[in-house]
């Protein structure tokens, strides 16, 4: 296929300003491919600085595509919102991208099926590419709902953004039993998921399904990454904990060229 794979590090809480140093410098030396599409979501407070990182090494960075992201924004403009951000924020410093709807922000913070549908219409209102996290509970899967829980959110995009929401955004599947637990789905399991995520998004959409970028996500390692990258409808990944360690995120960058 002809979609440039998607390498997305999601810092979650974690990481400092030494992190994205320590990160801008090993892309410079040792990235020098712009077949994958490389995203950082720090923390919202380093937005600006990773990108100005990001400037400041152009020339070392040439060749390359890097951008950054916020791992969520609010579904309204503006207001008294106490620590929210909008998504005219994430893109006013510099954001290509912000990550929606992760499993932890619906477990924790309150986001539904319905709010992410709503902060993806603001992300797109925004300029930014929305990263869209689905995936299944343990107890989902096993009692065969997994199609169906991922249906619904796809669904409800859909009828929040148009038929055309896909156009430009990417989807992260991400099962909620293998967030974090060093207990990643299988290269099988993965692009069982991947295609059927595909196939419904041609059923329900005018986007062009077999141009959207859908990546994995949920305890991906430089161990795991090979196998699960070269299913066919897996294109590139969201990183959690792998993204914090520089030398395995270049690696990963590296693997899913
Ligand atoms: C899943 C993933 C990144 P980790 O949440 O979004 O985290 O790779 O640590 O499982």
């Amino acid at each position: 296929t002809s979609r440039r794979p998607v390498l997305a590090g999601n810092w979650k809480m974690n990481g400092n300003l030494q992190l994205a140093q320590e990160l801008v410098a090993k892309f410079s030396s040792e990235l020098d491919s712009d077949a994958v599409e490389v995203v950082l979501c720090p923390p919202a407070v380093f937005l600006a600085n990773v990108k100005q990182l990001l400037e400041q090494n152009a020339a070392a960075l040439a060749g390359t595509r890097i951008g950054v992201g916020g791992q969520n924004a609010s579904a309204l403009d503006g207001g008294a919102h106490t620590g929210e951000i909008a998504a005219s924020m994430l893109a006013s410093v510099g954001c290509d991208y912000v990550i929606l709807g992760h499993s932890e922000r619906r477990a924790m913070y309150g986001d539904t099926t319905v709010s992410v549908a709503e902060k993806f219409a603001k992300a797109i209102a925004n300029g930014l590419i929305p990263i869209l996290c689905v995936g299944e509970s343990e107890s989902e899967r096993q009692q065969g709902n997994t199609f169906d829980v991922i249906a619904a959110d796809l669904e409800k995009v859909v009828e929040t953004n148009g038929k055309r929401a896909f156009d430009n955004a990417i989807i992260a599947y991400e099962p909620l039993w293998a967030i974090g637990t060093g207990n990643s789905a299988t290269p099988e399991q993965a692009q069982e998921v991947h295609a059927f995520i595909r196939a419904h998004l041609a059923k329900i959409s005018d986007s062009d399904a077999n141009a959207v970028r859908i990546l994995y996500g949920g305890s991906v390692t430089p161990d795991n990454a090979v196998e699960l990258f070269a299913q066919a409808d897996v294109d590139g990944g969201l990183i959690g904990g792998a993204s914090l360690d520089a030398d395995k995120f270049i690696n990963l960058c590296q693997m899913a060229v």
